[in-house]
């Protein structure tokens, strides 16, 4: 069994984690000082969302220079005392890659703006000729993930509108042209930078992209489609394009020559098959699923999604892995329902979740059942809210700043003003106050990952079984594993499966599980 196969991973989205320096942004040097906080926490493994050199148009995921530290958040120096650190706690650190794009301010591509239509500066990236008599039209009908057209216009060296180019995210995120050699150059050098200061793992970011149809054909779908999540559909040629995998060939390749170190692929692709093909033994070592964060809190739907993330994974050599949220998606107490069913919810979920087989991914902040903040419009800062023409409100409201102790406006995150509005709700929700208090959700997290590392129940096999429960209901255990995991999403209390109840996400009342409850027993 491989570390990453049985690893819990706590995801640090950077920006919102601790603020070493008082400017409002969290920083590599606030990880470092939070070290004993993960430690106690128990989990095992650490990612790091981008802290590379970039104008953070989309907060880090657009790349100006991927083996820069941003001032922002540091030097390589702070980088290799916090691996150092990290590794003396012993937890692994892994970092995100983004190779489907770079930042516009990448010296590639302003070197590319510098230079004609057909130069090789230019052939690193996707530009074309525009449509129609003058080229007022992009080259096709592609939508960006962010709203609005994938295509922009620049001007030509001598002044004139000349070509357009690909960003299949922001206009400022314009996509790399896979096909050039000098990318995959570019992105080995990047891995074994990282690799040899230690790295330990790589999360890489839209892992169904990089690779695009020859002529970047138009989409068959109408636009409206195209802006909803990409879901791997065959007739959606923006992503999980079959040349994708002779790319994940070649990561692995170098990985190989290091032993010990992983990668995991952030993989949008809704069909099982296509989605295990990522998982073959000579590419991703592990792909990330989304399938029960998306699942809504209903024991039938969380029962799918389980089997189908289990089913992807089957025919693979590989494990499944789990997650309720992460840096892009609604926090779990929020998308619940919110108020006090939506946390209880979310402490429930939380037991599912730990109890699964496999690798399994906590996004920042669930460990203290935060719920999405409803911040103020003038607060707003994602990509999403501009280029959807404000109609959608973007990914903000689940990457406030983590509330460590204390009260406004840092609450122990910063001692200057943090970079999104900190609310007054989180006074109870604090890190400080949570650990000394035994029923808050820390200490059900805590508990939870204790048990999952250390109770021989937790050593069995990774298929599951199911037993019968009552509608609105579902109870499994590792086949081979005396514990057993139950859930009761219903409105009514149900008598709990026989065993010793070793924990659960709530109060039991009279010996059953009340409504929005889970319990662990033996
Ligand atoms: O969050 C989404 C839309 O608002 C997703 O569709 C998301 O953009 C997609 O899963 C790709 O996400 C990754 O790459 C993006 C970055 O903004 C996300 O934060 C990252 O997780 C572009 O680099």
């Amino acid at each position: 069994m491989q570390w990453w196969q049985e690893a819990v991973v706590y995801q640090i989205y950077v920006r919102s984690f601790a603020d070493g320096d008082g400017d409002g942004v969290g920083d590599l040097g606030g990880i470092r000082s939070r070290l004993g906080y993960l430690e106690l926490l128990g989990v095992d493994t650490l990612w790091l969302t981008p802290f590379y050199t970039s104008p953070m148009a989309d907060h880090g995921y657009d790349v100006a220079d991927p083996r820069g530290v941003d001032p922002v958040f540091g030097d390589l120096d702070a980088f290799d005392a916090l691996v150092e650190a990290a590794h003396e706690h012993t937890l692994r650190i892994t970092v995100d890659l983004v190779p489907n794009h770079t930042s516009s301010e990448h010296e590639w591509f302003r070197a590319a703006l510098d230079s004609a239509p057909g130069s090789p500066e230019r052939a690193r990236y996707h530009f074309k000729p525009g449509r129609g008599a003058t080229g007022d039209d992009p080259p096709n009908n592609w939508q960006s993930v962010f709203g609005g057209s994938a295509w922009t216009r620049v001007a030509d060296p001598d002044g004139g509108q000349g070509e357009w180019y690909l960003h299949l995210f922001s206009p400022d995120q314009p996509d790399l042209n896979w096909s050039n050699p000098e990318v995959w150059a570019d992105l080995e050098k990047t891995m074994r930078f990282w690799l040899d200061r230690g790295v330990d793992g790589f999360r890489l970011d839209v892992a169904h992209g990089m690779s695009k149809p020859e002529g970047l054909p138009n989409a068959l779908y109408p636009p409206s489609k195209l802006l909803a999540d990409a879901g791997g559909d065959r007739a959606d040629p923006r992503f999980n394009h079959a040349g994708v995998h002779e790319i994940h060939r070649k990561i692995r390749s170098v990985l190989d020559a290091y032993p010990g170190r992983m990668t995991v692929g952030e993989l949008r692709v809704a069909d099982d098959n296509r989605f295990a093909e990522y998982l073959r033994d000579d590419e991703l070592h592990l792909g990330v699923d989304v399938r029960l964060a998306k699942a809504p809190f209903d024991a039938a739907a969380v029962r799918e999604a389980i089997e189908r993330t289990l089913a992807a994974v089957a025919t693979t050599s590989t494990v499944p892995t789990w997650t309720l949220a992460n840096h892009d998606m609604s926090r779990p107490a929020s998308r619940y329902g919110g108020g006090a069913a939506g946390g209880a919810r979310a402490r429930a979920m939380a037991l599912v979740l730990l109890a699964l087989p496999g690798t399994v991914y906590v996004y920042t902040g669930d460990e203290l059942g935060l719920p999405d903040v409803d911040l103020p419009d003038e607060a707003l800062q994602d990509p999403v809210w501009e280029r959807s023409g404000h109609k959608e409100r973007g990914r903000d409201a689940n990457r406030v700043p983590i509330p460590w102790d204390g009260g406004q406006p840092g609450y122990g995150f910063t001692t200057g003003v943090p970079w999104l509005p900190m609310p007054p709700e989180y006074g109870a929700l604090t890190a400080a106050a949570q650990l000394e208090d035994t029923a808050s959700t820390l200490s059900l997290y805590r508990r939870a990952i204790e048990l999952r590392r250390n109770h021989p129940g937790f050593k069995g096999g990774s298929e599951l079984e199911w037993f019968g429960a009552p509608d609105g209901c579902l109870a499994f255990r590792r086949a081979g594993s005396t514990l057993v995991c139950a859930l009761n999403t219903s409105k009514a209390s149900v008598p709990l499966p026989p065993g010793e109840v070793l924990l659960s996400s709530g109060p039991l009342v009279n010996g059953m599980l009340p409504p929005d409850t889970a319990a662990w027993l033996a």
